[in-house]
């Protein structure tokens, strides 16, 4: 069992148990000349958490600790037939869902915008799960799949915070995981609106879960395999 100092208290898990989730770092959201871009948001914040997400990767690669890594995708089919109307009605004149793009059809599988950017691409082994809402439980079968691999608990990096990792991460606290947020790993294009994610999570006990920095983790594991 892992224990490390966490907000709002300290957080426990035990890696064979746990999965690394990595929400959506996904060209389209960080690179210039993507979707987030093109609605006029700086991705260079967004940019600014790879290297601690390579980390805690590599950390994960405590892959040699036997912790599951999944990587999530925001993505539609091509016929958008799993895009509802409402979604697709929002973002800006000529960047929909589903409309030519700077890197190919904005948010469509298979699509180049669509990739998890190379510093990060999954290796063999991990899970890439391709959902087409918010949360990563929904419409993605990815709940048996946990159940199925006896995991309790998550470790969430990625963006953007109050977007699809608050999202995901909610939909796993109403399922019984235990959720920690590496709050160094994960961004907003609204540095507000990340701020005041954490503290919702933490707020009341731990409402939706737990969060901690990346040094934490680390030397959590690190003194672990000491
Ligand atoms: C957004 C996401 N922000 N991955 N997607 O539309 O948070």
């Amino acid at each position: 069992m892992i224990r490390l100092p966490a907000r709002p208290a300290t957080f426990s898990f035990e890696p064979t148990r746990t999965a690394l989730v990595v929400i959506d770092m996904q060209r389209d959201f960080l690179e210039p000349g993507g979707f987030g871009a093109a609605l006029g948001n700086d991705v260079t914040l967004l940019q600014a958490i790879v290297p601690a997400v390579a980390s805690l990767l590599a950390l994960a690669l405590a892959r040699e600790q036997g912790m599951l890594v999944l990587h999530t995708r925001e993505s539609h089919l091509a016929d958008l037939s799993d895009c509802p109307s409402a979604k697709r009605e929002g973002g800006a004149v000529g960047l929909h869902i589903g409309d030519p793009g700077p890197m190919g059809r904005i948010l469509v599988r298979g699509e180049p915008g669509n990739q998890i950017i190379p510093a990060l691409a999954p290796i063999a082994g991990e899970w890439v799960i391709d959902k087409p809402g918010k949360g990563m439980f929904y419409a993605t079968g990815l709940e048996d799949r946990l159940v199925a691999q006896g995991i309790e608990s998550l470790i969430f990096a990625g963006v953007t915070t109050e977007v699809c990792v608050q999202t995901s991460m909610r939909e796993a606290n109403d399922r019984g995981y235990r959720c920690l947020l590496i709050e160094d790993a994960t961004e907003s294009y609204f540095p507000a609106f990340k701020q005041a994610t954490l503290e919702m999570v933490v707020a009341q006990g731990g409402i939706v879960g737990h969060t901690a920095n990346l040094s934490a983790l680390s030397a959590a594991m690190t003194e672990d395999r000491a």
